[in-house]
């Protein structure tokens, strides 16, 4: 029999920022063991054992994207209580942002089963698509900018 009882500790999680001009790679979720479902999402996921948060980001983009990152940077970090979820959860998002070594380089959809595919979106809320994931969408509301000042 299926377990829908909430996890009984929080769980940490590492998305990325992948910035490119004024651009963010997102891709729309499949999370069928997951959260956020058919929401656009930044690439990441749970912080393994022993983990820093920038080889997280590095293998989290790399396994989804199939991208390799440089200048990966801590920018912030969000409590996140996911209730409504057919599985409750609770996860710590440490977001960071990193660039392409080679702008050239292209997404691929590594794991189909958890996205419908990664594309570049300009970083306002008349461009960006919905619907976003939860944590995301609070962030473009409260104004959050991924890029550096200079
Ligand atoms: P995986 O590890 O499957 O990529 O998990 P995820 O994409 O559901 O990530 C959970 C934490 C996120 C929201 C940063
Ligand atoms: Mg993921």
């Amino acid at each position: 029999m299926e377990n829908n009882s909430p996890s009984p500790v929080p769980k940490v999680g590492v998305a990325v920022f992948l910035l490119e001009g004024r651009t963010v790679l997102l891709g729309r979720r499949r999370s069928s063991t997951s959260i956020g479902h058919n929401t656009f999402g930044l690439p990441g996921g749970h912080l393994e054992f022993g983990e820093s948060f920038e080889e997280c980001a590095a293998r989290e983009v790399k396994e989804e994207t199939g991208l390799d990152i440089e200048k990966i940077e801590f920018l912030t970090v969000t409590n996140n209580v996911f209730s409504e979820e057919p599985k409750p959860v609770h996860i710590v998002i440490i977001f960071m942002r990193a660039v392409l070594p080679d702008p050239h380089q292209f997404p691929q959809n590594i794991e189909p089963d958890k996205c419908d595919g990664w594309d570049w979106y300009e970083w306002n809320s008349d461009n960006l698509p919905k619907p976003l994931f939860g944590a995301l969408g609070k962030m473009v509301q409260g104004g959050f900018d991924p890029f550096p000042s200079d």
